[in-house]
């Protein structure tokens, strides 16, 4: 792409969008809040054919709900009349990594450029939209980006969010500006959010300074303590928020720097990014002697409250230790393709008992069933063989991934995975009249919507016992859309 293709800057007091009237009250206009629900008359109850239980597949299943948790769970009992009888039900995929405004600039940066494109071009690319956006557009694309997480059937998203300050690099007047349009648009669209503050501070290895592109990320240890204190404030009122926090990378953080910072966590979780490039591994090595997975398990206490971003570049010792630790490995299948990142060695990783889950990163394309088909695909194309990562004869693909993918998103993200008593109430259903659905039960439901099923599969989506999305629609679709419409108005101008 040429730098005309990102036409020049807005004026700087053009309109933004409508309603909500005035950026200051579109903060308390848009408090990050579930939308108001009535008083349900009795215990809520929902009645699906078949359920994926955190114990496996149930038939003729009712939960019934209080205050948006599973209070209990009957299986193998008939939908009573006057009961609605939902389809095939699984839990909510867990989208462990997102940075929401990349929505935005999806299909931007698929034209060739001048020399050899790379991650390191698009980055630059992606530099340049980040000047555009200020807190409005953040949150209509956030908005949009949740409503399409919902609509493909995660139910909660961790936002890795670095996009901290005003244009100019200057920080807003309260640190966490942009973290509550992150909760606003979580609040509007009902996905669960884990927050995960970013510390970003250098250039590359070796504690170089920040480039002009990354003057919105930046802060010292003292000013992101304060950023994550405000972040709880943001989130804390949205139904169940996690706030964890965020080492951008060891590109961006020292050693130094993530020892002081790793205390803020407190028991949340821990996100990093690591070695997605192999020049990064290159200026690992160059800078301290050790490959990044292998310098980070010597020198931070990672466990299982730590999220391991891409990883795609592990040897064999690096591959068995970052298993063994606990941490959840955390993939983003379809933005690993689109960035040309390389290849996660998953066989050998499930292997050893690593964990894992999936994260829509740049949110090029936005599918929890196509994160999990890309992770299988990319292993049958470079091995030449079929169901690679099923590891058992009899077992299915699509089944065990999704299996392992709601647990360990959900370990990464901070919460506890799968339907049981005493979980949030956050139920996907399948499209029982979808051709790829017609005839399968159980795990081969699984396999049809990861293999076959393409968009359409999903039909009814809950959170918290409310149901934010029917007929594979979100409730909100239609004002979402309009202001994305209208946010990309003034980002594309
Ligand atoms: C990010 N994305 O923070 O958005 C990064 C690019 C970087 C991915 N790594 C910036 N996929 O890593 O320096
Ligand atoms: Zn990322």
């Amino acid at each position: 792409m040429t730098d005309d293709e990102f036409p020049s800057e807005p004026e700087a007091e053009a309109p933004i969008y409508t309603p909500p009237p005035k950026a200051e009250e579109a903060v308390e206009a848009a408090p990050a809040r579930e939308p108001e629900r009535p008083a349900p008359a009795g215990p809520q109850t929902l009645w699906f054919e078949q359920a994926l239980l955190a114990d496996g597949w149930a038939r003729d299943v009712r939960f019934t709900l209080s205050e948006g948790m599973i209070a209990r769970v009957d299986t193998d009992v008939p939908c009573q009349p006057g009961e609605t009888a939902h389809g095939p039900c699984l839990p909510g995929l867990p989208n462990l990594h997102s940075h929401a405004f990349q929505r935005a600039m999806a299909g931007l940066t698929e034209t060739r450029g001048p020399g050899g494109d790379s991650f390191w071009t698009w980055r630059e690319l992606m530099y340049r939209f980040v000047d555009r956006l200020g807190p409005d557009e953040v949150q209509a694309v956030a908005a949009l980006a949740y409503m399409e997480m919902l609509e493909t059937g995660s139910t909660r998203v961790g936002e890795f969010h670095y996009l901290h300050h005003d244009k100019d690099g200057s920080p807003y007047a309260d640190p966490a500006e942009m973290a509550a349009r992150i909760a606003a648009a979580a609040g509007e669209t009902g996905i669960g959010l884990t927050l995960l503050p970013v510390f970003y501070a250098h250039a590359g290895f070796g504690g170089v300074a920040p480039g002009a592109g990354q003057r919105r990320f930046v802060h010292d240890v003292d000013g992101y303590g304060r950023l994550v204190e405000a972040s709880r404030a943001a989130t804390a009122g949205l139904l169940d928020a996690v706030v964890g926090i965020a080492p951008h990378s060891l590109r961006a953080v020292t050693g130094e720097e993530l020892t002081a910072i790793l205390p803020l966590a407190g028991g949340g979780p821990v996100h990093i990014h690591i070695a997605e490039q192999t020049q990064e591994v290159d200026d690992c090595l160059a800078a301290t002697g050790a490959r990044p997975v292998r310098w980070l398990m010597n020198n931070a206490p990672v466990d299982k409250r730590w999220c391991l971003v891409h990883a795609t570049h592990l040897n064999a010792m690096e591959t068995e230790r970052l298993a063994k630790s606990g941490a959840v490995a955390g993939l983003c299948p379809i933005t690993e393709a689109n960035l040309g990142d390389g290849v996660f060695p998953a066989p050998d990783y499930l292997a050893a008992g690593g964990a894992f889950g999936v994260g829509s990163d740049s949110n090029v394309l936005i599918d929890a069933a196509e994160e999990l088909r890309t992770l299988e695909y990319a292993q049958r194309l470079t091995r030449r063989a079929r169901n690679v990562l099923a590891r058992a004869p009899g077992s299915s693909t699509g089944g065990e991934l999704f299996r392992a993918a709601v647990n360990g998103g959900a370990q990464a993200l901070g919460v506890a995975g799968g339907l049981r008593r005493g979980r949030p109430a956050d139920f996907v259903t399948l499209d029982r009249t979808h051709p790829a659905m017609i005839g399968r039960d159980g795990d081969a439901l699984l396999d049809s919507w990861v293999f076959a099923g393409r968009h359409g599969a999903i039909d009814g989506v809950w959170r918290g016992g409310r149901q934010v999305v029917s007929g594979g629609r979100h409730h909100a679709r239609e004002a979402i859309l309009a202001r994305y419409r209208t946010a990309l108005g003034s980002v594309l101008a």
